[in-house]
């Protein structure tokens, strides 16, 4: 396992890459061309100016997060061979350069969706949370100017305004995509790109639906152990992989976080750890990492991990916004760093039992 840090780029983050740097054990950064457009080709040389900012402040890249999959290819559009030769020229461009596990997500319309970006909890910090009434409320094509108000100046991932003011016409594009379309444009996407990550080993590993079930009536496939299995299984090549998010899969309770690390084992590429709070099966906060804190039992979680031989790229994720600290929502530098810590004490802990016995 390497802890890393997830880090949007200058201009774009809060944190700056100093600020990383000095985070115990974090000696890597998941990051992404921020400004990139899905569907077009990343150039080598703005990675190469990406790669060389992040290593001169003497941290490396250990991976992307994300190279956005542009929605022809997700719909399956008449030219969606086009728009994966451009995937594909940037996974070249990405494995020239020595990087080697892309995150990526299949979800239609929305990336992960979130009612309240600062709900208040007791001890005065804030985090994002979700719930299901306020989503049946709200007009989807509204959501967005709704929750604008509340991210603090900074772009979220996956909400960039160009995109949600064509939202109505994204709706109309996935009018007839089922769960059945979605799926087989998902392998027929993979299929395609496995001979140039097998060239170059890039471990390809796809976020799970957040949440991780159908909202406003979309189509939605990485939700429960079943369909992570059935994908990994569609294409069986092991840079075929899973980013595992205990955040985001968790969002189900019907989704046993600790079995699912087992059943996937060698498959997951990449580990988002954090803590979700549930105030009823439709109604979770973000929490601190800590088990404590919340409903998961981060132990456990971490010990699958382990036990599975994981040693891909692990971060925490989203943080509670504390200390005044301001920041794009669930991004902050503190409760991040904080988490990194914990999750490299639990792993440290039971490494060394482990090689105690
Ligand atoms: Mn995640």
């Amino acid at each position: 396992m390497e802890m890393t840090f997830r880090w949007f780029g200058t201009g774009f983050d809060s944190v700056s890459l100093k600020q990383i740097r000095q985070i115990p054990g974090v000696e890597g950064v998941i990051t992404t061309l921020y400004d990139s457009v899905p569907g077009e080709a990343w150039e080598a040389d703005k990675i190469a100016a990406l790669k060389s900012e992040v290593e001169a402040s003497g941290l490396k890249i250990s991976g992307i997060e994300s190279v956005n999959v542009c929605d022809e290819i997700k719909v399956g559009t008449p030219d969606r061979d086009r728009y994966i030769d451009n995937y594909i020229k940037t996974l070249t461009n990405l494995g020239e350069a020595g990087i080697h596990m892309v995150c990526y997500n299949f979800m239609p319309v929305f990336d992960w969706t979130r009612t309240e970006l600062a709900r208040k909890r007791k001890d005065g910090s804030t985090v994002m949370a979700y719930t299901q009434e306020a989503i049946d409320a709200i007009d989807p094509t509204k959501i967005f100017d709704s929750l604008n108000a509340d991210c603090n100046g900074y772009i979220l991932p996956g909400w960039e305004p160009e995109r949600m003011a064509k939202v109505k016409a994204l709706f109309e594009m996935y009018s007839d995509v089922d769960e059945k379309k979605l799926f087989d444009n998902l392998v027929y996407f993979l299929k395609a790109i496995m001979p140039v990550c097998d060239k170059y080993d890039i471990n390809m590993a796809i976020h799970p639906d957040d949440p991780a079930w159908s909202v406003y009536g979309l189509s939605r496939i990485i939700t429960s152990k079943e369909q992570l299995l059935k994908l990994v299984q569609a294409v069986d090549n092991p840079h075929n992989g899973i980013t595992f998010c205990t955040g985001s899969y968790g969002t189900n309770l019907n989704n046993d976080l600790v079995e699912t690390i087992y059943a996937l084992k060698g498959r997951i590429h990449f580990a988002h750890v954090r803590n979700l709070k549930f105030n009823s099966p439709t109604d979770f906060e973000e929490a601190a990492h800590l088990s404590s804190d919340g409903d998961f039992d981060m132990y456990a979680i971490v010990k699958a991990l382990y036990d599975t031989g994981f040693d891909g790229p692990m971060r925490p994720d989203h943080g509670r916004m504390i200390w005044d600290e301001v920041a794009m929502p669930g991004y902050g530098l503190y409760d991040r760093a904080l988490g990194a810590v914990y999750l490299q004490g639990l792993w440290e802990a039971i490494d060394k039992s482990a090689k105690n016995k």
